[in-house]
């Protein structure tokens, strides 16, 4: 029994050393980016810090298991097969669990190998360009133990953190770039205020920096736009566009 898990890990582990895509962060965005360049044929794998990769989605608003999914995001419900109900004009309810678990499913159905407990703690840097990244287990990082992480090659790097944006917050203090940002730095986050936050979201999902790729709350919060609370569209949406980008800069 035991051979059989380290084996077949080591082996993935192995087989990920080297990928087209690595995403940092298992959140909504990043599991839709993660699926539709799975579907595209891409190598991805996918860095989840947490036990569960799902991020802000299971948890619905104040723990109440329901999120708010906008019209325009319904054929991404359709393509994850995520139950809907209509609540107001152009506005639905879905259950969180039922959301979260098919991403996941899904995500990792097309193809997509998920490292969970393990944290991104840096980017490899190399010609002007973000090349991989770095990683540790998450309980090393979490205890502050001096253990030296190993490496990810990647030819791009989707953030998908959420709202802390930790690996732009790191590239730019480390390495000292400005990013495609409108003042070249992290701008952060704002209070809230949903219909520009979900409409942001989607605009500022975009390469900030050559092979650092960035959406969902991260893009918001890179750029300086709002938060938006428990409606998902947005987050949706971005992913799939991220996928969108990050596989034509792969052509
Ligand atoms: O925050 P999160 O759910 O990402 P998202 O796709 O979605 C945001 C919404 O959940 C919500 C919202 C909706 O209106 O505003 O907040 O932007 O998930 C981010 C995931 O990234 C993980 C973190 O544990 C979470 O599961 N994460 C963050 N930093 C790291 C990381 C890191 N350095 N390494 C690995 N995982």
């Amino acid at each position: 029994m035991s051979l059989g898990i380290i084996d077949s890990y080591f082996q993935k582990l192995k087989d990920n050393l080297s990928v087209d895509c690595a995403i940092v962060g298992g959140g909504p965005s990043g599991l839709v980016a993660a699926y539709y360049l799975a579907k595209a044929g891409r190598k991805v794998s996918l860095f989840e810090r947490r036990l569960a990769p799902g991020g802000g989605m299971w948890g619905g608003a104040m723990m109440f298991n329901q999120i708010i999914v906008q019209k325009e995001a319904l054929p991404t419900l359709e393509v994850f097969n995520i139950s809907y109900v209509p609540y107001e004009k152009s506005h639905y309810v879905v259950d969180s669990v039922q959301a979260t678990s098919s991403l996941i499913y899904h995500a990792t159905k097309a193809g997509v190998v998920i490292f969970n407990c393990v944290s991104v703690e840096d980017v490899v840097f190399q010609n002007e360009k973000v090349s991989g990244i770095v990683v540790n287990w998450a309980p090393v990082q979490r205890e502050h133990l001096h253990v030296d992480p190993l490496i990810i090659m990647a030819k791009t790097v989707l953030e998908s953190t959420g709202h802390d944006c930790e690996i732009a917050n790191i590239v730019v203090r480390k390495n000292n770039v400005k990013l495609n940002t409108s003042t070249g730095e992290v701008i952060g986050e704002r209070s809230l205020s949903v219909e520009e936050g979900e409409r942001t979201t989607i605009e500022n999902t975009k390469e900030i920096y050559p092979g650092l790729f960035v959406s969902g709350m991260a893009a918001n919060s890179v750029s300086g736009s709002f938060r938006m609370g428990p409606i998902f569209g947005g987050m949706l949406l971005s992913g799939k566009k991220a996928a969108a980008l990050i596989h034509n800069s792969l052509n």
